[in-house]
């Protein structure tokens, strides 16, 4: 760990490589207390740089040992060489040479989770971005691609399984009960992309048939006692593969294509070239133990990395500022692929929720960034939501603008032109240019710019001249060094409604040709007029349909206005949106009045939107759920001015509970005719959204404290005949005052799953997001309960980011209380594992968004954390840019 004050780096800086590795040799020996890792590198000057004397050639190397470098085949002296604790410098004096290296490590004290480290018994690697500086000496930047030949040898009996990127060569037995693996990849790679994996693993094994009818075996690595687990990754990879052939025309290219599931892991997962590393919560599903959403979510990240094989390992990036071009495209692609898979318009609500609650809380506060930064400290910081989920924001308006077709042209070319290149997001937007005589210049602010645009729109009605003009203004707030936004260009999909919520013909003034009932205007000036032509009657726009854009929309609809168009928007987003939208508007007025300290009265037509959208039975069930889960707490602190987390917290329990109450008869008669749900259990769509359906409204039921709610749930606790179910119940006893009845769950639960990991996430997720006063005191807690570990990062985040980003009401105690304990854990962190201690910052860098107190205790906690000692460069960068 640097002590020192880490520096910028900017992409203005970059410079090609002086060297690059055509073919990277490498030998691991594992041992139980340490490894040594021999490299051989055919190396050469970067003709790019041609011409007068050699550079030195600096090398990336951190928390290394080193024990000997030759240069072909000449040991040198330690005078021939400079380390220091980031690099290894010397002067090649050839334009040619091999470079022999052997380094020492540590893997069993690696506790940061990045490089070579061990989880349980097994060896593993996790290089994306700078990790494989850890293992060796290198030239560790993603424009050095290399020829990766690998061999790791280890103890037979603990490690019988030893496995790296591509095919398998050779292997062989060596004395003293240890054995080899050589194993090569014919694919020049990043060194982000090297993977090693050593360990006791039950392989599950299947195949598929490519396009061309290449055979490739697939397999999935887990632990024994997971091997009933794995059907679902299975299937949901054999289902990403035939979807990137149909919808992309990318074959798979090697023979084998390897998962491993590990426990200890910083991120989801890692796309590896043919050897995919994932977090095991994203590999193991089985409906005893894991949730329909810990099903999609295996879905979804299997698909990610797969589809990472064509994004971001055939085309990798040029530098790390350009980390969207492959995470915000692959994100967008895993996104369609989901949205083919499931339900589309479910998929996009549940995408959109998530992005407005936390993306656009993060492009307003100080750590806003650009989808392509353009300064960073430490990269590991920068995988952020603007990074992915905006980035596949900004695909996703470019396949808009061009149809499903340009923009498939525009991929082919992409993926043809750059096939075995590491490229910037330029080179992306040039390709769909080219193949569709497109001009993006002005669209590529969105990759610039950082900070949420605003998009005011007024409608006006002209009767006499049948026009209806729409006036769109936008801009965009100012963000940490960018203080002036040009206008973006901005696709606003929309349809006029008549009376009966009917979609009118759009006749453009100035165009010819009809657009149909829908269309995208490009919203490309400060202040643009639209004018619509042929319009019969006054219309109600439907806008921004599918949230065509990553904007704030600003329409002056009335609450009316809004009712109707939950009732009758032909756009199944947009009716959900509508009702979104009322239930905002009625909760912040609410807020008002509670702050005034007048008495609540609900709105009405909340009410009976919720009462027709549950008796409808023609609308997709997770529709209803969806449109019946009020705004979130998250979402309701990032639309205000001030969150005043006390009201916030306490009138949405209180509509939850009016709407219960209100709706008792209507849910009931739905709840039941959803089933109860018994019978063999199924991961299909229709069968998840009955779920869902059916266990919101139980959580609904739960606040009316009905005898026949709790004895309905304990029911359901004791009986479900699966995970969804039963959590369902857990989490409505936890929430509910009976005591009794929630500590026999809770004491059962635990008992019946205590050997399960992931499981035991949940456990602890579900108490640490609990609303009920004495929240922290419960965390502190679990803090010292056996299954509790601050080294496993799933279990961090399960217990002290659930706590610090789904418990509003007590993360925020008045006192303060809350926030230093979750400072004390970053400070613990930071010494264990810095990724991790950075990212459990987020919640505390929010500060400007609350009162006057809460801000001073908030900032106090930061410089607190700031003046500790040994701060790691991920922790530094946060804390002091938030208190900037
Ligand atoms: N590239 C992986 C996720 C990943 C990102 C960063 C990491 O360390 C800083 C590790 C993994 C993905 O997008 O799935
Ligand atoms: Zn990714």
């Amino acid at each position: 760990m640097r002590t020192e004050q880490p520096t910028t780096i900017h992409l203005t800086d970059y410079r090609q490589p002086d060297y690059l590795i055509d073919e990277t040799h490498l030998t691991f020996e594992l041992f139980e207390d340490h490894a040594l890792v021999h490299s051989r590198l055919a190396m050469r000057a970067n003709a790019a740089g041609e011409g007068g004397a050699l550079p030195p050639l600096v090398l990336h190397g951190q928390d290394l040992v080193l024990q000997s470098v030759a240069l072909d085949e000449q040991a040198l002296t330690a005078d021939a060489w400079q380390v220091d604790d980031s690099s290894l410098t010397l002067q090649p004096q050839a334009r040619e040479f091999e470079l022999a290296i052997t380094t020492r490590i540590e893997p069993q004290n690696n506790t940061a989770l990045e490089g070579l480290y061990k989880s349980g018994g097994m060896f593993c690697t996790q290089c994306e971005a700078e990790g494989f500086r850890k293992i060796t000496y290198y030239l560790d930047r993603p424009d050095v691609m290399s020829r990766f030949t690998t061999t790791v040898m280890a103890e037979r009996g603990s490690y019988p399984v030893l496995l790296s990127n591509g095919n398998l060569i050779a292997s062989g037995e060596h004395e003293g009960g240890r054995h080899w693996a050589t194993w090569e990849d014919p694919f020049p790679k990043p060194a982000y992309l090297f993977a090693l994996v050593a360990g006791d693993l039950y392989r599950i094994d299947d195949s598929f048939t490519t396009m061309s009818g290449r055979e490739v075996e697939l397999r999935i690595y887990v632990e024994p006692e997971n091997r009933e687990q794995c059907g679902h990754a299975m299937d949901s990879l054999k289902r990403s593969m035939r979807w990137d052939e149909e919808v992309y025309g990318r074959e798979y290219d090697l023979d084998i294509f390897m998962i491993v599931a590990v426990n200890d892991f910083n991120m989801g997962a890692m796309e590896n070239k043919g050897l995919n590393i994932f977090n095991s919560s994203c590999v193991l599903a089985h409906p005893d133990t894991a949730t329909d959403m810990a099903f999609q979510r295996v879905e979804a990240v299997v698909a990610h990395e797969y589809f990472h094989n064509w994004s971001g390992n055939r085309v990798t990036c040029r530098d790390w500022f350009q980390l969207s071009l492959k995470e915000g495209f692959t994100v967008f692609r895993d996104a369609e692929f989901s949205a083919d898979m499931n339900s589309r318009t479910v998929k996009r609500i549940e995408d959109v929720t998530f992005l407005r609650a936390n993306q656009f809380a993060e492009d307003a506060g100080p750590m806003a960034h650009p989808v392509r930064p353009d300064s960073y400290m430490e990269i590991s910081n920068f995988y952020t939501l603007t990074i992915y989920e905006k980035g596949a924001e900004v695909v996703r308006m470019l396949h808009t603008l061009l149809g499903a077709e340009g923009f498939r042209k525009g991929t082919d070319l992409y993926f043809e032109r750059h096939d075995g290149q590491a490229v910037t997001c330029d080179d992306f937007i040039a390709a769909l240019e080219d193949a569709n005589e497109a001009d993006f210049t002005q669209f590529k602010r969105w990759y610039s710019q950082a900070g949420t645009p605003v998009l005011q729109v007024d409608g006006r009605y002209d009767a006499a001249s049948s026009t209806f003009q729409l006036l769109c203004r936008q801009s965009c707030p100012a963000t940490p060094g960018q203080t002036e936004k040009l206008p973006f260009v901005i696709p606003l999909r929309l349809a006029l409604l008549d009376g009966e919520g009917r979609e009118m013909p759009l006749q453009l003034a100035g165009e010819t040709q009809a657009r149909g009932t829908e269309t995208v205007l490009a919203v490309t000036e400060a202040e643009q007029l639209f004018v619509f032509e042929n319009v019969r009657e006054e219309p109600l726009p439907s806008l921004l349909r599918g949230f065509s854009a990553p904007v704030k929309l600003v329409y002056p609809y009335s609450r009316d206005d809004r009712v109707f168009l939950a009732m009758h928007d032909p756009d199944g987003f947009n009716r959900w949106e509508a009702a979104q939208s009322l239930a905002v508007d009625v909760l912040q007025g609410l807020i008002g009045i509670h702050q005034a300290g007048r008495p609540l009265l609900l709105d009405q037509r909340l009410l009976e939107v919720h009462r027709a959208v549950l008796k409808d039975d023609s609308l997709d069930p997770a529709m209803v759920a969806e449109i019946l889960r009020l705004p979130s707490e998250a979402y309701l602190v990032e639309l205000a001015e001030e969150a005043d987390v006390e009201a916030i917290h306490h009138v949405r329990d209180w509509v939850r509970r009016e709407l219960a109450t209100a709706l008792a008869e209507t849910m009931w008669s739905r709840f039941r005719q959803l089933g109860d749900g018994a019978g063999a259990y199924r991961a299909d769509a229709e069968s998840m959204a009955r779920r869902s359906l059916r266990n919101t409204l139980l959580g609904y039921l739960m606040l009316t404290e009905s005898s026949e709610a709790l004895s309905v749930c304990v029911q359901q606790f004791v009986e479900a005949g699966n995970m969804t179910d039963r959590q369902a119940a857990l989490v409505a006893l936890v929430n509910s005052p009976h005591e009794q009845q929630k500590h026999a769950a809770l004491e059962e639960f635990a008992q019946r799953w205590n050997a399960y990991p992931l499981v035991m996430d949940q456990w602890f997720s579900i108490q640490a997001a609990s609303p009920l006063p004495g929240g922290l005191e419960r965390v502190q807690g679990l803090m010292k309960h056996p299954a509790f570990t601050l080294r496993n990062p799933n279990k961090v985040r399960a217990l002290i980011g659930a706590f610090a980003n789904q418990n509003l009401a007590n993360f925020h105690r008045a006192d303060g209380a809350g926030y230093r304990f979750v400072a004390d854990q970053i400070i613990e962190l930071n010494r264990l594992n810095p990724q991790i201690a950075s990212r459990m910052l987020t919640p505390l860098t929010r500060w400007r968004k609350f009162d006057e107190p809460r801000q001073l205790l908030m900032k106090a906690e930061l410089a607190r954390i700031l003046a500790s000692d040994d701060l790691s460069p991920d922790v530094y960068e946060v804390v002091s840019k938030s208190l900037a």
